[in-house]
C-alpha cells in the first residue's frame, strides 16, 4: 500500500502539498540529486552547493519528523542522472501503489512528470503548489480579456485576498495601495551604517557538498570561496528576522541604490530561501506587517517589500505558466549578438558591469536594480540574444528557477515578449546609473561624454538601441519623448553615435 512521494530541490517545505494527508507509515519520500538538474544549464557552483546542501538537511529534518526518506546522492554509482530514471529505480525498490507529487516550477520538468503515469502504469497525482498565494486558475481568470497585464492591479487583488496591509474597512493601509513615490532614493553616503546579512559557517553536511561540487563542477561559473548561505529552515529564519530587525526600515528608501563593493545594502537576501522552500512567503509578509504594526518600520518600506512578494513574485509566476513553454523562444527585437565573455569573469573596464558581475561570480547574488539596470540594461541596449541572456541569469543566481527567472529576464529586462510584462523597455543611458550609484566616479569612462573614446558605453548604446529598433519601438507612447529628441539631433551627430556604438559593439566580439 506504499505511496511514493518525490520531493524536488525547490520543494523543501514541511507543509508541501504532496505531503498533505500522507501517512508516514505507508509513504516513502524520494529525493534525488540528479546530474540532469545540475547540468541542464551550467549553474553557478554556489547555487548547486546551496541546493544540494539544503536538500540533504531537509531529508534529515523529514526523517527526524518520522518520515521514511529514500535519498539518492549524486555520487551514487547507480544514479541514472534524471528524475524519471530515479523514479524507475525507486519503483523497483518500493513497489508503490501510487505516486503523489507537487507540480514542479518548470515546463521541462512538468512535461517529464506528465509522462510518468503511462510510463510506469501507476496512478500519478500532481497537486497544485500551495506555497503561492495565487492559483493558476485565479491568475488566468484575472488575465482573461485584459489588454494589458499590469502588475499593479494584480497586486491589489492579492492584497485583498491575503488581507495584508488593509485597514479595518478593507481599504489600503494609509489610504494608498502603493508608496513608491517615497522610495527609490539615491544611495546614502554612510557605508558604515549599511547592514550586512548573516553569514552561516558551513557545517559537516555543507562541507561534504562543497567538496563534491568543487570536484565535479570545476568548469561551472562562480566561486565557492564565499559560501555563507543558510541551508536549513532554522538558519533561513534567522536571516529573515535579521533583515526585519536591521534592514527593512530602509528597504524602500534605498531599494534602487548601488554602491561599490556593497552587494547587499538594505535588501533581504531571502530569495534563495523562498524559492527552494526553506521560507514561506506568506509567513514572511505577515512578519513584516507585524513589524509595521508594532511601529518598528515605516509604511513605505513595509508596503514596498510586501509588493515584491505578493505582487511581483506571484505575477511573474502567473505569466510564466500562462504564456506556455514557448515563451522562452520569443525575441521581439530580433537581438542576435552573442553574450560577451566578460559576463563570466567581470573583466571589463565598465566599472558598473565589473561590480555587478564580479559580485555575482563571488556570491551568486545581485540585487534587483543591478540585474535590471546594469547587466540587463547592457544586454538590452547591446542587442544580445535574449535566449543567451536568459541562460546566463538562470545559471548564475542562487535564486534562479525558470518560473521566476524567465519572465524577469525575457519579459521585464529584455523586452523580448514585445511588451507583455513591461510597458516600455528598461533601457537607459549612463545618467540613471550615475544618479543611483557611486559607480561612475570609479570608472575609466566619462558618464557625461556622449560620443568619443571616453564616452560611457551606455550613452552610445542607448541611442543606438532606439535608432536600431525604431520599427518596433517608435510607436510606443512611453518612448515618444526620447524619439522626439533623437529626431531633433543633427544627422552628423547621429552618424557619430552610430559609428561609435558600432566600434564599441565590434570590440565585444573581438
Ligand atoms: P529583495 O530586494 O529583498 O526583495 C524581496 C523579495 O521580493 C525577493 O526575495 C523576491 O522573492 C521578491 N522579488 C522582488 N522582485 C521580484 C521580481 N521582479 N520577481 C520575483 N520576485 C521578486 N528573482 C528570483 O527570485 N529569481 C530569479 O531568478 C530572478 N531573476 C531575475 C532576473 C532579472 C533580469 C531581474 C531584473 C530580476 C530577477 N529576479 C529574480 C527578481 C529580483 O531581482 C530578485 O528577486 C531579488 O534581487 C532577490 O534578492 P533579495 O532577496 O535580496 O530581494
Ligand atoms: C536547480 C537544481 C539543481 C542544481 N539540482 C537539483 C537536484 O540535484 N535535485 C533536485 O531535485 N533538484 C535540483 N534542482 C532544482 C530543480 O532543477 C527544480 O526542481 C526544477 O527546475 C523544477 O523547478
Ligand atoms: Fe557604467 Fe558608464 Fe558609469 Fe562607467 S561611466 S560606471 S560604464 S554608467
Amino acid at each position: 500500500m506504499t505511496t511514493l512521494i518525490p520531493i524536488l530541490g525547490d520543494q523543501l517545505s514541511p507543509g508541501l502539498s504532496a505531503l498533505e494527508g500522507a501517512d508516514p507509515e505507508t509513504s516513502v519520500i524520494l529525493m534525488m540529486e540528479a546530474d540532469e538538474e545540475t547540468t541542464y544549464v551550467r549553474h553557478h557552483k554556489a547555487k548547486i552547493a546551496f541546493i544540494l546542501s539544503a536538500m540533504r538537511h531537509h531529508a534529515a529534518a523529514l526523517r527526524e519528523a518520522g518520515w521514511t526518506v529514500d535519498y539518492v546522492r549524486l555520487d551514487d554509482p547507480d544514479n541514472s542522472g534524471s528524475f524519471t530514471g530515479e523514479l524507475a529505480r525507486a519503483i523497483e525498490r518500493h513497489a508503490p501503489e501510487r505516486i503523489v507529487a507537487t507540480r514542479p516550477g518548470e515546463w521541462r520538468v512538468l512535461a517529464a512528470m506528465q509522462e510518468w503515469e503511462d510510463r510506469f502504469d501507476l496512478p500519478v497525482e500532481l497537486r497544485e503548489d500551495s506555497r503561492f498565494v495565487c492559483t493558476h486558475a485565479e491568475f488566468d481568470a484575472w488575465a482573461e480579456g485584459r489588454k494589458q497585464l499590469r502588475m499593479e492591479f494584480f497586486y491589489r487583488d492579492m492584497r485583498r485576498k491575503t488581507g495584508l496591509l488593509l485597514d479595518e474597512h478593507g481599504k489600503p493601509e494609509g489610504g494608498e495601495w502603493n508608496y513608491d513615490s517615497e522610495n527609490r532614493k539615491p544611495p546614502p553616503n554612510e557605508p558604515l551604517l549599511i547592514p550586512q546579512p548573516l553569514r552561516f559557517a558551513p557545517d559537516a553536511i555543507t562541507r561534504e557538498v562543497l567538496d563534491l561540487v568543487a570536484r565535479r563542477f570545476g568548469n561551472h561559473p562562480g566561486s565557492l570561496d564565499h559560501f555563507v548561505f543558510a541551508c536549513t529552515t532554522q538558519d533561513a529564519q534567522k536571516q529573515q528576522a535579521h533583515f526585519i530587525k536591521h534592514a527593512l526600515a530602509r528597504f524602500g528608501d534605498y531599494q534602487d541604490a548601488m554602491l561599490t563593493d556593497q552587494p547587499y545594502l538594505w535588501h533581504s537576501i531571502l530569495s534563495p530561501y523562498l524559492n527552494c522552500g526553506l521560507l514561506d512567503p506568506l509567513a514572511l509578509c505577515e512578519a513584516v506587517e507585524a513589524a509595521y504594526r508594532e511601529g518598528k518600520v515605516p509604511l513605505n518600506a513595509t508596503e514596498g517589500f510586501i509588493r515584491q512578494i505578493i505582487g511581483w513574485r506571484e505575477y511573474v509566476r502567473g505569466i510564466y505558466w500562462r504564456e506556455g513553454p514557448n515563451y522562452a523562444q520569443r525575441n521581439a527585437l530580433n537581438a542576435t549578438r552573442p553574450l560577451p565573455g566578460f559576463y563570466y569573469d567581470g573583466q571589463t573596464d565598465m566599472h558598473c558591469m565589473g561590480q555587478a558581475i564580479g559580485q555575482t561570480m563571488d556570491h551568486a547574488y545581485a540585487h534587483h536594480i543591478q540585474r535590471l539596470m546594469i547587466t540587463g540594461n547592457f544586454a538590452l541596449v547591446a542587442g544580445i540574444d535574449p535566449h543567451a541572456v536568459h541562460r546566463w541569469y538562470l545559471e548564475v543566481y542562487a535564486d534562479a528557477y525558470e518560473w521566476v527567472e524567465l519572465p524577469n529576464t525575457l519579459g521585464m529586462s529584455q523586452f523580448a515578449d514585445g511588451g507583455l510584462l513591461a510597458s516600455k523597455p528598461y533601457a537607459s543611458s549612463g545618467n540613471y546609473i550615475n544618479t543611483m550609484s557611486d559607480y561612475c566616479g570609479h570608472c575609466r569612462y566619462d558618464v557625461k561624454a556622449k560620443t568619443g573614446a571616453k564616452a560611457c558605453p551606455f550613452n552610445l548604446l542607448y541611442w543606438d538601441f532606439l535608432d536600431r529598433n525604431e520599427d518596433v519601438l517608435g510607436k510606443n507612447q512611453r518612448l515618444a519623448m526620447p524619439y522626439r529628441n533623437w529626431a531633433k539631433r543633427p544627422d552628423k551627430d547621429k552618424q557619430t553615435i552610430r559609428a561609435d556604438a558600432k566600434r564599441f559593439l565590434d570590440s565585444l566580439t573581438r
